[in-house]
């Protein structure tokens, strides 16, 4: 897929293109392009912004530069699908990450400020994405955010040995939380691995895994009053400790 992101800051998102699953994906063929919409500005001021009609704190970013940002990167050309990161937008989850990485091509615009001029929402984006429900001064963290979860979706980005789909959250854990990971040493302060993981008995591994995974997303459902993404397992299924 190719992912382009729109920003004042696209320095921001060096340490990004530092990371071992950005660089797999990107030696797949992937590409990440990165646009600052101060260049889209005219000289000599490249002012991207403006006080508000009405009044107001802050300052809003233009849709004139916006549009001009867009069109000086993809012409008359075809337009990829492009998220508008705001703080109201549609939570990111799993889901939303699988329908993003089903794109071809997608372009994530980044706010600053008091955020986007109506217009951009109107007439410029097709989706908004959130995420979370608290508010950042900037797009930044959040398409970085976005970034990672969809480039550790693309094939190989994650190397031979594993996959985004084994995750929590994904699909073959059919949605639930993953189980608990330990390594060397088997006991620390008289904290013990459970013994079963070190019988070797994979099917007997793998039923206790999906079991803890259970046990956690029925924790999750319980402490939040909220299903967890599949109510997996069931109450009538109820968890037994075998560790
Ligand atoms: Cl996408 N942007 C900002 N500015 N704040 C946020 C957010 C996005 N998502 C959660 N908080």
């Amino acid at each position: 897929m190719r992912l382009d992101i729109f920003s004042l800051f696209p320095e921001a998102f060096d340490w990004l293109q530092t990371q071992r699953p950005v660089q797999n994906a990107l030696r797949e063929g992937n590409e990440l392009r990165l646009f600052n919409y101060r260049d889209s500005a005219p000289p000599p001021s490249r002012k991207v912004d403006d006080s508000p009609y009405g009044g107001g704190a802050g300052m809003v970013l233009r849709v004139d530069i916006i549009d001009k940002a867009l069109q000086d990167a993809y012409g008359e050309g075809k337009r990829p699908r492009i998220v508008l990161l705001t703080p109201t937008g549609r939570l990111l989850d799993d889901e939303l990450a699988d329908e993003l990485v089903a794109e071809p091509h997608v372009a994530m615009l980044c706010g600053r400020y008091e955020g986007f001029d109506e217009r951009i929402h109107e007439h410029l984006a097709d989706d908004e994405v959130s995420i979370g429900r608290y508010v950042l001064a900037g797009g930044e963290l959040p398409a970085m955010v976005v970034a990672d979860v969809l480039m550790r979706k693309l094939p190989g980005a994650l190397g031979n040995a594993s996959s985004a789909a084994e995750d929590s959250y994904g699909q073959v854990l059919e949605g639930m939380p993953e189980y608990p990971h330990y390594t060397r040493p088997p006991v620390h302060r008289g904290w013990k691995v459970p013994e079963v993981l070190l019988s070797g008995d994979h099917e007997k591994i793998r039923e206790w895994r999906l079991e803890r995974s259970r046990e956690r997303a029925r924790a999750y459902a319980e402490a939040t009053g909220e299903a967890h993404p599949k109510p997996a397992g069931g109450a009538q299924n109820s968890a037994s400790r075998t560790e």
